[in-house]
């Protein structure tokens, strides 16, 4: 995450996404939305493309940084705070310096060899992690807030939190292809966590 001015990882809710980096409105204040915990409905539906680029998509992308930010993730998709919209923004840098914001993500090309290995995670499933390969690569076109298209090339992590978030957009989450019996007790496991 893009943080302002001197970023201080002990003090996390000091800080604030810079509205240049993710490309908004430096006159919006960001607000935390409530995170949608699988296995609700909401992240098995597939998103709807972003047709409109204007202020209420600024303040969507906004909140999701921020949202991100209070809750240490990497990778944010809209279903997860409710939105239905092809809208991920993905911390290309682990120093929380770089936040990129993917409007309407297309997968150009994906490394043929899945050799990227990592503990996947994910905000929706607090607390359960899966040992994962995904393609070391891959090169995505996506617009930005203003609706310029631009084409990157992500590798490594980034390129894996690219996948994740982008398998939010199509209703897929990492937990899916699990067995029943391994599935019912992460959902019990995320019920009782979310009575305290
Ligand atoms: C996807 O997920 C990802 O369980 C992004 O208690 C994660 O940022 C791709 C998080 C890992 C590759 C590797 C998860 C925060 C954050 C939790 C996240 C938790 C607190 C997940
Ligand atoms: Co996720």
């Amino acid at each position: 995450m893009n943080l302002t001015k001197e970023a201080n990882f002990l003090d996390l809710e000091k800080y604030f996404p810079d509205p240049e980096i993710i490309g908004v409105s430096p006159t919006l204040i960001p607000a935390c939305r409530p995170l949608i915990y699988w296995p609700d409905k909401i992240l098995a539906t597939p998103c709807n493309p972003v047709i409109e680029f204007d202020i209420v998509l600024q303040q969507l992308v906004l909140d999701m940084a921020f949202t991100m930010a209070r809750t240490n993730g990497i990778g944010i998709a809209a279903p997860q705070v409710g939105e239905l919209l092809d809208v991920i923004i993905v911390e290309e840098q682990l120093d929380f310096s770089n936040p990129v914001v993917l409007i309407n993500p297309t997968v150009i090309e994906v490394d043929p060899i899945y050799k990227f290995s990592t503990m996947e995670g994910c905000l929706s499933v607090p607390g359960h992690y899966e040992k994962r390969k995904r393609p070391n690569y891959v090169i995505v076109e996506y617009q930005n807030t203003t609706g310029q298209t631009n084409i990157k090339n992500f590798t490594g992590l980034a390129a894996f939190v690219v996948q994740h978030e982008m398998e939010h957009l199509v209703g897929k989450i990492f937990v899916d292809d699990l067995s029943s019996l391994k599935k019912d007790r992460i959902k019990k496991k995320i019920k009782k966590k979310s009575k305290v």
